[in-house]
């Protein structure tokens, strides 16, 4: 399978896809691995992920490196993605002491109850183009110090990366010695090899980020089986912004979060709801930064956006241009760019594209920088706005006003996972939990509590009485 950058278009490698047969046969490999990895103790799992920790810190600038080069996204931003790995080791790592149970009050006498989390199995972790490497590590380093093995398919359009860190992964199990053969693996291919994973009664969990699309696809075959899905799927993150806000945070965060990674993250913003009174402010300022911003070669320090990541991208992104205008919007920007230079890649202005209200193009993600404005006159009118699109993952106020902000945050504010006050909706840290609702798949990874995705619920009631009384008062003297 060839491999091209998106910073020139050129085929830079080539790798061999793996069969649909190797990939069930990694699997088996993977359980048997597993069989083992569960009995060893949890704190002595996270040794290897701190090792691990270790790996990508000392290989951060060359890994940060590949990334910008097979994804397109800048050095500062390829370098965050690296950060993030090695942010979710350290926090997997302490939690590898910290996989508490409960104990629970029984009914009974002379009876105790607790709840214990073991390990699950094989977890297969399908990730995007986009962050070709952090999003397996939130998945990885979870899993492991759970006791389980990992199976991972990353985007077969950056199967680069994903090489070059399970090289990482083979030192850092050198250095822990005696770790089980097959327990971090990748698997190289299209859907067909998502498939397979999904239909293997061994893989007993799931993590797929990617399109909505895919994730339906992913979750129909887990469901027929019962497996377990962990979905990161669609975003269409909305800003609103109060007039009580403060507008020069608030066009630094929508510059960040609309521009950075060329609006290729699942939190990218999207759609930006501005309060009549400061509407036309920010849409100025706006229009200036789209003209200010470098853009070009993403290794090169002073660029601030790199390349679409593909050819499919900029028609997806000319497409829905051409729909806005359809549907009544103004757009700014969006023109290709640097077309004489790079005849094979794509490279674009940021657009705004001012629309009359939320029309159906608004509600659909399309991965590229393209920034819906519209006004609102009412608060209430702002959050039925930001909830009024099929994906539920990332969100954001601007505003000073806290009944305002804690009403975004309420119960009947924000429908999203994520919700910011004062800072954009992308760039989460890794302790909090991420992910989102409705068809963004409602999955969680990476902090909080997201460790409980990946392992299974024991209830435990013990008796150690002399008798055997019932629950519920229920007597059964035969
Ligand atoms: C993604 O785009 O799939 O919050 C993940 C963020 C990053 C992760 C994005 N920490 O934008």
């Amino acid at each position: 399978m060839p491999v091209f950058t998106p910073i020139t278009g050129d085929r830079i490698a080539s790798v061999k896809a793996h069969t649909g047969a190797q990939a069930a046969a990694a699997v088996d490999g993977a359980h048997r691995a597993f069989l083992a990895w569960r009995n060893v103790p949890a704190p002595r799992r996270g040794e290897l992920v701190r090792l691990l920790g270790e790996e990508l810190r000392a290989a951060k600038a060359d890994l940060g490196a590949l990334v910008s080069l097979e994804m397109g996204k800048i050095r500062q931003e390829a370098l965050g993605e690296v950060q993030e790995m090695i942010d979710i080791c350290d926090f997997a790592v302490g939690l590898s002491r910290q996989l508490y149970g409960l104990t629970i009050a029984s009914e009974r006498p002379g009876h105790a109850m607790r709840e214990t989390w073991h390990p699950m199995g094989v977890c297969a972790v399908i990730s995007a183009f986009n962050f070709p490497v952090a999003v397996w590590a939130w998945n990885a380093a979870l899993a492991l110090v759970c006791g389980n093995s990992v199976v991972w398919k990353p985007s077969e359009k950056t199967p680069l990366t994903a090489l070059a860190v399970q090289r990482l992964c083979d030192r850092a199990l050198a250095r822990f010695g005696d770790a089980p053969d097959d327990l971090l693996q990748v698997v190289i291919g299209g859907a067909a090899i998502g498939e397979v994973l999904s239909d293997h009664e061994r893989v007993a969990i799931m993590s797929a980020t990617g399109s909505t699309r895919m994730g339906r696809a992913v979750s129909e075959r887990l469901a027929r089986r019962f497996a377990r899905p962990i979905l990161e799927l669609g975003g269409n993150a909305a800003m609103i912004v109060a007039p009580s806000a403060d507008l020069e945070l608030a066009v630094r965060a929508i510059a960040f979060s609309a521009i950075g990674t060329s609006g290729q993250r699942c939190t990218t913003l999207r759609r930006l709801i501005a309060h009549r009174e400061v509407y036309d402010r920010l849409v100025t300022r706006l229009k200036a930064v789209i003209d200010a911003v470098a853009i070009g070669d993403p290794l090169d320090e002073a660029t601030y956006m790199g390349p679409l990541f593909e050819k499919a991208s900029f028609d997806a992104m000319q497409g829905a241009l051409a729909q806005a205008v359809a549907e009544g919007g103004t757009v700014y920007g969006g023109e290709r760019v640097e077309g004489d230079r790079y005849p094979d890649a794509f490279y674009v202005r940021p657009a705004l594209v001012e629309m009359p209200g939320q029309t159906a193009i608004v509600g659909r993600e399309t991965f590229a920088p393209i920034l819906y404005a519209m006004r609102y006159d009412r608060f209430e009118e702002a959050i039925a706005l930001q909830n009024d699109v099929p994906q539920g993952l990332s969100s954001c106020i601007f505003t000073n006003d806290v009944r305002e902000a804690e009403e975004f945050l309420s119960a009947a504010g924000s429908d999203c996972g994520i919700a910011n006050v004062n800072i954009g909706p992308s760039g989460a840290e890794i302790g909090g939990a991420f992910g989102g609702e409705k068809e963004t798949g409602g999955g969680r990874e990476s902090g909080s509590d997201a460790w409980k995705g990946y392992m299974r619920r024991q209830t435990s009631t013990i008796n150690y009485s002399r008798s055997l009384p019932l629950a519920q008062g229920i007597r059964f003297d035969l």
